[in-house]
């Protein structure tokens, strides 16, 4: 029997990631499954407490994402969009009318004073969802990306800017004080494999990492602790990765990368593309795997996950 009967832990943040929390979803016994996910880029908007990455691992596993976009949900509709911009509002933000169904109970249950996890858990069992999806914490944290513009809060870096504005650095507020809730502490204690998804380290796995506690457990784990490049061949498969290594100047491959996440790391995952860098990433002290790890459809998804728990002996 392979890896698919372990407690395995998944670190994701965006599209990117979702994707490979899906094809855990598809091969490992749910109850052995937990996804923790990236809080940094939520923000208040227009009223309503809205968590992107949570509801977009959320709508990927339940099978509802869009799949052109990675976010929101798929057959979507636009009348409440239509209908602020009638008013005059900002749209830049796009919320289909599906999803703000998400975004209406999230808030109301937040207001309630339900806990940050115990509000995603009741969404992600009311779609179906039988794995564990935590925030990474119960406290709020932001990310914020300095720029040669001034400070922008994620969303209006990432979606109203378009990512265009140079990053001069990215902090996360809120991250120094912020507390992982007990299911996040006691789903790595008990991790028999951590997986790194391939997510933007620097938006969406630093994030996680910049909650003390939850990074001095991620160390302290004796588990193995696998990632996999979100870089392949010199770019991000989606997403601003590639254009933030180079204005941050990190190497734009696999290695800069791996270098960047190298004290969470026991091993590391990368594309056919890049089977030049293994010697490197041998040097780094990290075993590596490679194989394709671009995943077009579901079943890439889950080969991809299944050698990556193959790997994880
Ligand atoms: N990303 C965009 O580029 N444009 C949008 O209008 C947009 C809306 C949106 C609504 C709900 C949601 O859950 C995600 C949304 N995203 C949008 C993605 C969001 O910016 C995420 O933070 C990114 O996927 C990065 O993780």
């Amino acid at each position: 029997m392979t890896n698919l009967n372990r407690n395995i832990v998944a670190l994701a943040g965006g599209v990117g990631g979702a994707k490979l929390a899906h094809g855990l979803y598809q091969v490992v016994p749910p109850e052995k499954l937990t996804i923790i996910v990236n809080t940094g880029d939520d923000f208040e908007h227009v009223g309503l407490s809205i968590s992107p990455d949570l509801d977009t691992v959320m709508y990927t596993l339940a099978g509802l994402a869009n799949p052109q976009t990675g976010w929101g949900v798929r057959g979507e509709s636009w009348h409440m969009m239509a209908a602020l911009a009638r008013y005059g509002e900002p749209t830049w933000f796009q919320m289909g009318d599906r999803d703000l169904a998400t975004h209406i109970l999230r808030t109301q249950w937040l207001r309630e004073g339900q806990p940050y996890q115990v509000v995603t858990a009741e969404l992600c069992r009311r779609l179906g969802i039988q794995c564990a999806v935590l925030p990474m914490s119960e406290s709020p944290v932001r990310t914020m990306v300095q720029t040669a513009e001034g400070e922008l809060p994620f969303q209006e870096y990432f979606v109203q800017q378009r990512c265009q504005p140079v990053v001069k650095g990215i902090r996360f507020v809120g991250a120094e004080s912020a507390k992982p809730s007990r299911p996040v502490v006691t789903a790595i204690r008990h991790a028999e494999i951590i997986i790194f998804c391939p997510s933007n380290p620097w938006l969406s796995i630093d994030p996680i990492l910049a909650v003390p506690p939850l990074r001095r457990l991620i160390v302290a784990s004796q588990a193995p602790k696998i990632g996999v490049s979100p870089i392949v061949g010199g770019q991000a498969i989606k997403g601003p990765a590639a254009k933030i290594m180079a204005e941050l100047g990190a190497e734009i491959s696999p290695v800069g990368v791996a270098r960047h996440l190298r004290d969470v790391l026991t091993a590391w995952v990368i594309d056919y593309a890049d089977e030049s860098y293994q010697a490197d990433l041998t040097q780094l002290g990290l075993r590596t795997l490679v194989t394709q790890t671009i995943m077009k459809n579901d079943e890439e998804r889950a080969r991809l996950a299944r050698e990556v728990l193959e790997f994880a002996k």
